[in-house]
């Protein structure tokens, strides 16, 4: 059996459907799986959790419970909805997220626009949970459900002229109050580099909680990249495309000098206005260290060997 190294993080992937009967006993399932625990991945749907929890299991970095439901929907960066953290909440609730389309386009052979029914369809859908750090440092602990973006991008057979993946938000400033004024140059774009795109942590997440994902949430589709701030995953996605130089990226464009095209969570390289070592889990009042890559250094930190992970990326 796969033991992960304590600094690493429980991308538990939890199978049972029971688990959803709602959400008390979605966490207490959680709780029992251990969220922090040394698991591998896919081992969780193979036998029940405690068939796959041995006696020996390495001691756990800190205890971690997944942030309550009514946290994770109702405080959001969305800026589309507005800058506040319950306008997202607030301002959604006319926003239809289908229905929807996506567009893959760029390098590669099989590029298309897609209903989102027929984007979902080949994928079967895994539940993950995941820390995400906002670069304002606080934090949450999110059961994402979703499906890696590499499976997409393995339909979509990127050319070799393929080196970074680009998102794009929808821009609907009908239902998004927050595009009528120009806080943001919109729509929001992020993007990854290939490996980051392909590698195994890197989800869509079409839900949370065992639920459809809320509006304020980036309903239908976000990304979600673990182990970067939380800025780079970007929500309710309509455009992905495989291009060739590092694309245009909203925040880095927009403050180059606070937020980079990497933006590795990295408690050593503060923001120019506050320090990034601490944050602050929504639900908690001490604050806790940041680990390095948000706690997946392990799995990711290969990728950026030849970097020097202390400039500001
Ligand atoms: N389109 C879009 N995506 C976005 C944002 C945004 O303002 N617009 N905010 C980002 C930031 S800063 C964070 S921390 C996460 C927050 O995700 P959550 O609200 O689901 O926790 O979404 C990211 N994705
Ligand atoms: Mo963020």
């Amino acid at each position: 059996m796969l033991i992960r190294k304590p600094d690493d993080i429980p991308s538990s992937e939890i199978t049972p459907e029971r688990v959803y009967m709602n959400r008390r006993d979605f966490a207490a399932e959680v709780g029992k799986l251990g969220l922090v625990g040394a698991i591998a991945p896919g081992l969780v749907g193979a036998a029940p959790p405690d068939a796959a929890f041995p006696a020996a299991r390495p001691p756990l970095p800190r205890q971690e419970e997944l942030t309550p439901y009514e946290d994770i929907t109702q405080y959001n960066n969305f800026y589309e909805f507005g800058t506040a953290k319950d306008d997202p909440y607030r301002n959604s609730g006319s926003f239809r997220p289908r229905p929807w389309t996506i567009e893959v386009s760029g390098h590669c052979a099989n590029p298309g626009v897609f209903d989102l029914d027929d984007f979902l369809r080949p994928h079967t859908l895994e539940d993950r949970v995941y820390r995400l750090r906002c670069v304002e440092a606080w934090s949450m602990v999110i059961p994402w459900r979703g499906f890696p973006v590499s499976r997409v991008l393995r339909r979509a057979e990127p050319t070799s002229a393929a080196k970074y993946v680009a998102f794009t938000t929808i821009i609907r400033p009908s239902e998004m109050p927050g595009q009528r004024s120009r806080i943001l140059d919109w729509p929001y774009r992020e993007g990854l580099r290939m490996d980051e795109a392909l590698h195994p942590l890197t989800l869509f997440a079409t839900g949370l909680y065992g639920r459809d994902l809320p509006n304020q949430n980036g309903a239908p589709l976000r990304l979600v990249v673990p182990w970067k701030y939380g800025f780079k995953s970007t929500k309710s996605i309509v455009r992905m495309e495989l291009v060739e130089e590092m694309p245009y990226t909203t925040w880095s464009a927009m403050a180059p000098n606070e937020y980079g095209f990497f933006a590795n969570v990295n408690p050593d390289v503060d923001h120019p206005r506050w320090s990034q070592a601490r944050e602050r889990r929504i639900g908690e009042f001490r604050k806790r260290p940041t680990l390095p890559f948000n706690g997946y250094g392990s799995q990711v930190a290969p990728m950026y060997a030849d970097m020097d992970l202390r400039r500001w990326y």
